[in-house]
């Protein structure tokens, strides 16, 4: 009796623990669910691959545009072997030409050679998304070089008509893409003049984000100032190493844009606004011969995962077709290579059986315990009471382990809180600062020295409330040359269900 009246004391202790209060803004299911994705691939395709151009001037002739080739099934089944989990193609880029064959225009497939005038890529590209059980987006650019009305208010009709084709005929969409690049010149029905609109208010952003609420309420909207997902303010490849998923949104607009204020976020952001890092595995967006020995090695893609996913925002990989509608085999091949070296990058962890053991407790619960951050749940997570905003983690291990890898995780839906932690480890010298960082947010992996140590101490040294980890993991990667060195040699070959891609 007295066992089980301890249990139901103990059981009632741990339920009247209050849970911790939201840090607002915190984000959308939804948004949550799209940082979870990570890693997703951008395909960008059309009349300027044919034309060799990246800023099509919206004259180039459809007649040109005859990717003999065409296999989507290819680009989708390349991304899944490479574990990306969705793919953004341009249905439509500045130069106006529909990869679909839009009722509002001629400017499309339609009139091109393609399956003499029948074919509907963005069809073919929705059904290989599905059949791959690959999430789909869909980037519309809003500038126009091609429309006679672009600048005038019949265009933005135009461009919501075109919206709501895309919305409605080919399935779930988990992300709409809105680019900031706007006005200029451009051909415009044989005009040929340069034309300026007013970035803040000529699209009527809110009228035309209603547009995808009602079509597609799952997805989410990208632009330099969201709604959902932000611009990381460069095309580089980099978060900023303190990165916010919040921004004072209505200070910012499509091509209007504080590029500061996008790569590090706003500690004080009004919204719940997460990076997105867009950047091509070439030069260009486009696909150009000239580059075919330009492309990214896998150390430059490592670098870029750890500026990105690494760094509290997605990664964006742009992998262009070639004319014949197929990735080519180089760019196919180095994604084998750097899903490979991503893998040996996190093979095992560490910590996973490691003892964990916390500074502060929220009301000594063991829903809130330190080992949340292990059992492999992220929905659960360590927690501190409400007053302390100063807490540490310790990871203890049997035997002195060598790592060099720290993966560690907010509880986001509560909003994101750090805003300074510490990584210590016990050396056989003692205890050792490896690293003073600031913001965690969704997920924040550092690249450490490599170290043999006998414990590990994660200190929440600054938070905004208290502090809500979800995750801590542990890794010890493999040498991998520096980024510069721009060969994978080291790395085993590519896997061998990755040929079947090529
Ligand atoms: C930019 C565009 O101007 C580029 O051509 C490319 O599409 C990139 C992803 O977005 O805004």
């Amino acid at each position: 009796f007295l066992i089980f009246a301890t249990g139901l004391f103990l059981l009632s202790a741990c339920n009247s623990v209050k849970a911790p209060e939201a840090i607002l803004p915190i984000p959308e299911a939804k948004q949550v669910e799209w940082q979870k994705m990570e890693t997703y691939a951008f395909v960008h395709f059309g009349l300027n691959t044919f034309n060799d151009r990246e800023w099509g001037y919206g004259d180039s002739d459809p007649k040109t545009f005859n990717p003999a080739k065409l296999d989507c099934e290819q680009w989708v089944k390349t991304f899944v072997e490479s574990g990306m989990k969705g793919v953004i193609l341009t249905a439509k880029h500045h130069d106006g030409f529909c990869l679909w064959p839009s009722a509002y225009t001629g400017h499309s497939v339609k009139n091109s050679p393609y399956k003499d005038g029948q074919g509907d890529i963005v069809r073919e590209f929705a059904d290989a998304c599905r059949a791959e059980g690959m999430k789909m987006g869909l980037y519309l650019s809003p500038w126009d070089r091609n429309r006679a009305d672009y600048g005038k208010p019949e265009y933005i009709e135009y461009y919501r008509n075109q919206l709501r084709e895309l919305l409605t005929g080919y399935g779930d969409v988990f992300e709409v893409w809105f680019d900031g690049a706007n006005g200029g010149d451009g051909w415009y029905g044989g005009a040929n003049e340069t034309r300026t609109i007013d970035r803040n208010t000529y699209y009527d952003w809110p009228g035309t984000g209603q547009v995808v609420r009602e079509l597609q309420p799952g997805a989410v909207m990208f632009s330099d100032g969201g709604p959902d997902v932000r611009w990381v303010g460069n095309e580089k490849g980099f978060a900023g190493e303190t990165n916010w998923s919040l921004l004072k949104r209505a200070d910012f607009a499509p091509g209007a844009a504080d590029r500061e204020a996008l790569n590090a976020g706003q500690e004080d952001g009004t919204h719940w606004l997460p990076a997105e890092v867009d950047v091509s595995i070439r030069p260009g967006w486009y696909y150009h011969e000239a580059e075919d020995s330009l492309v990214r090695t896998v150390p430059q893609l490592l670098d870029i995962y750890y500026a990105s996913v690494g760094r509290n925002a997605s990664m964006l990989l742009n992998v262009p077709p070639d004319k014949t509608g197929r990735i080519p085999a180089v760019d196919s091949l180095r994604l084998m290579e750097f899903a490979r070296a991503l893998a040996a990058e996190f093979s095992k962890d560490l910590a996973a059986d490691a003892r964990v053991s916390a500074s502060n407790v929220r009301g000594h619960s063991g829903r809130y315990g330190a080992m949340r951050v292990t059992d492999g749940d992220t929905a659960t997570y360590w927690a501190t009471d409400d007053d302390v905003r100063n807490a540490s983690l310790t990871v203890m291990f049997d035997q002195p382990t060598v790592f060099n890898r720290l993966l560690v995780q907010e509880y986001i839906p509560l909003g994101q809180r750090v805003r300074k932690f510490r990584v210590e480890a016990l050396t056989a010298d003692g205890w050792r600062t490896l690293a003073e960082e600031t913001t965690i947010g969704y997920k924040r992996i550092l690249r450490l020295p490599t170290v043999t140590a006998k414990e590990v101490r994660l200190t929440v040294e600054e938070a905004k409330a208290c502090p809500l980890i979800s995750n801590l993991q542990l890794f010890c990667a493999p040498d991998v040359p520096a980024s510069s060195g721009g060969t994978v040699a080291a790395l085993p070959a590519a896997v061998p269900s990755g040929n079947a891609v090529l």
